[in-house]
């Protein structure tokens, strides 16, 4: 249902997304949530607001310690190699042992209860690219500490690992972390169809169709006029209506790829291990930390869960590149010219590709071209 605001909600929710410091977002917050009128219909977006307001006075805290030189390792990890993947679970659930296990990282493996206090980081070779894990330090099942910064590190993410202990009802510890999650507004279940819209400078609204999209164009465009919004890439995966659209305006839910890690099998009760990964519909894989298990089986697991694939660029008469693009799966010739620079998209004449996508090796295709893993990409430019 769409919320129906009056002009005046919508005009304080625009300050809102043009605010720049979280100060100016948290004031500009109270006034929208002050204008929002309560009903059922606005009960979501009340919630949500509350949330957001809570996440941006602990980011201004997080800010003043730092600036007080309070220092210290923080929660904002850097995003490098193909992904970044947060590993998610109850203290003593194994993920420094995990952590140890798949990547290079240092961190400390004790049977002393939350002995991670800041996120600890390691990169794990899969093929050709690396994946970038990181482990959060334990969710506190009582609420509070650090929780809420828990949850911003796996927002940011791209994908979670549920880490499980199996000598534990697994059950409880797979619920509880759900909806831990959902608390903090992200959703592991890939909803029917969702919206994403990329606010732009100039150019108007554009919409992307890329599912089915239950109402039209004119309707949405509408829609993000009476919230100011003039200029956007609006693009519809799956089956959306108009409700998935404000929804994406004000971020309510975020999606995040996932799958379990049912650690320290060594321990467990087969039976029950098994009769839980039937009924999970998440991808769960059992595992022992200690004991070791098939790394590249997990690899292959992260990267199909995540949705990307490989591209590799090769200039006119020279040799692929060792280093592939990560591009999210549906991608084309055209996210590639664009990732290598604009100029690759003003100038393109066709473009040659060897790989799956491609009917021959060397095959010459337009910008919309739809591209495959492990597919080589040559760009020619008009003369
Ligand atoms: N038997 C067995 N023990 C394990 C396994 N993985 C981890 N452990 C033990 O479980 C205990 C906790 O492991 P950690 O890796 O420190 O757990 P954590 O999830 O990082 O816990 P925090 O302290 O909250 O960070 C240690 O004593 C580990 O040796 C496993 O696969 N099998
Ligand atoms: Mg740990």
């Amino acid at each position: 249902m769409v919320t129906n605001l009056p002009a005046e909600a919508k005009a304080k929710f625009v300050k809102y997304m043009e605010a720049r410091t979280p100060e100016e977002k948290l004031r500009a917050l109270e006034e929208f949530l002050a204008a929002v009128p309560k009903h059922k219909g606005t009960e979501n977006l009340v919630r949500w607001i509350r949330k957001r307001m809570a996440e941006l006075r602990e980011e201004i805290e997080e800010r003043q310690h730092k600036k007080r030189g309070g220092g210290g390792p923080s929660f904002f990890i850097e995003k490098e190699g193909a992904a970044q993947i947060v590993l998610l679970g109850y203290t003593k659930s194994g993920k420094s042992t995990l952590l140890k296990y798949l990547t290079d990282a240092r961190v400390e493996v004790s049977d002393t209860p939350y002995t991670t206090k800041f996120p600890a980081v390691g990169m794990m070779p899969f093929e050709d690219i690396q994946f970038q894990l990181v482990e959060a330090p334990s969710v506190i099942p009582e609420g509070g500490g650090w929780n809420g910064k828990v949850a911003g590190l796996a927002k940011n993410s791209d994908g979670i690992i549920l880490v499980l202990d199996a000598s534990r009802d697994l059950e409880s510890q797979f619920n509880g972390l759900l909806s831990f999650l959902e608390s903090y507004g992200i959703t592991l279940t890939k909803p029917r169809g969702y919206v994403e819209i990329e606010r732009l400078h100039s150019g108007g609204i554009r919409i992307v169709n890329i599912g089915k999209l239950r109402c039209s164009e004119i309707d949405v465009i509408k829609l993000l006029t009476s919230y100011g919004i003039r200029n956007a890439v609006v693009k519809v995966f799956g089956e959306a209506d108009l409700d998935d659209v404000e929804k994406a305006l004000f971020e309510q839910v975020i999606y995040k790829p996932s799958l379990v890690l049912i650690n320290k099998i060594d321990l467990a009760d087969v039976e029950s291990v098994k009769s839980f990964i039937d009924k999970v519909s998440t991808p769960a894989i059992p595992v022992s930390a200690i004991k070791g298990f098939d790394k590249y089986l997990l690899g292959k697991t992260l990267f199909n869960m995540l949705n990307i694939i490989r591209v590799y660029t090769k200039p006119p008469g020279g040799e692929p590149s060792k280093k592939p693009l990560i591009l999210k799966r549906g991608s084309t010739v055209y996210d590639v010219a664009k990732s290598i620079h604009e100029d690759f998209v003003k100038k393109f004449a066709y473009a040659k590709i060897w790989g799956k996508s491609a009917k021959f090796p060397g095959q010459r295709v337009g910008l919309e071209h739809a591209l495959e893993d492990g597919d080589i990409v040559e760009i020619v430019l008009k003369k």
